[in-house]
């Protein structure tokens, strides 16, 4: 089944990256859909009524504080139009579960994605709780421990690592199999011709054509590579944290 990707945000312009790389891949093979909706589209009218010429996404924090907070009203109309009975909501947060592999690979198996992409301090806190509520999977996911300014590019970096698990989408499944994360280690180092380039030269087990030592050699490399920069994915014997 064809997956649908629908994006709300204020920069409606910042996912013409979609149509490149390799999302354009995908969506040439037509695996998957991609919308991207305005939300000021959603704020021409004030909660009275009354036309809003400003279009106003935003209002000041309840209990006082710095920023703004995006308004729940405008949202509610928004995400009630796009969202699909079968969709799930993602919402990228600094407050949200850790974005991983195996959150990609579970959303890459849903109809319907709705990324609600916030600005300035966030979406107001009914936004998600209402859609839970009402009995969608809302998923409010962080890309990583730094501060970013909205949730635009957390977006289009969840619907890369996303799209490239869509059955099909790459020509060689091996490849997903092999790459880092699948097992738990990083990826061991890669090199192609030339053989020596600025007096460095290519590991000579790498040349020798011995298969079986060769994956012993990449083995040992995840391993040093792992201890040295992730020990956090590593159990205490093998020199990590747990
Ligand atoms: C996502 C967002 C903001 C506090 C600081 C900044 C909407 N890994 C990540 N870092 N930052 C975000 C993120 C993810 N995913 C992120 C959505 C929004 C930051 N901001 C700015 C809000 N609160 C607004």
């Amino acid at each position: 089944m064809r997956m649908r990707i629908d994006v709300v945000t204020i920069f409606p312009e910042f996912f013409g990256v979609l149509d490149v790389s390799l999302l354009g891949k995908a969506r040439q093979s037509e695996l998957v859909e991609t919308h991207v909706h305005d939300l000021r589209d959603y704020a021409a009218f004030k909660a009275d009524g009354s036309p809003d010429v400003h279009r106003t996404v935003d209002d000041a924090p309840f209990g006082g504080g710095a920023g703004m907070v995006m308004k729940p009203d405008v949202w509610g109309k928004a995400l009630d139009d796009v969202l699909k009975p079968t969709g799930v909501l993602v919402i990228p947060s600094p407050a949200g579960v850790p974005f991983t592999q195996a959150l990609a690979a579970e959303l890459s198996e849903a109809p319907q994605l709705v990324f609600a992409c916030g600005r300035y301090e966030g979406i107001d806190a009914r936004v998600a709780e209402h859609y839970a509520q009402d009995g969608y999977r809302v998923v409010e996911a962080s890309l990583g421990d730094y501060v970013l300014n909205g949730g635009e590019v957390a977006a289009v970096a969840m619907i890369e690592a996303i799209t490239r698990l869509i059955p099909g989408f790459m020509g060689n499944a091996q490849s997903i199999v092999e790459e880092s994360h699948a097992d738990g280690l990083l990826e061991y180092p890669s090199y192609t011709r030339p053989a020596s380039w600025r007096g460095l030269d290519v590991p000579d087990i790498l040349l020798s054509g011995h298969h079986a030592r060769i994956a012993e050699w990449r083995h040992a490399q995840q391993l040093e590579r792992t201890r040295e920069r992730r020990p956090d994915l590593l159990p205490p014997a093998e020199g990590g944290a747990w």
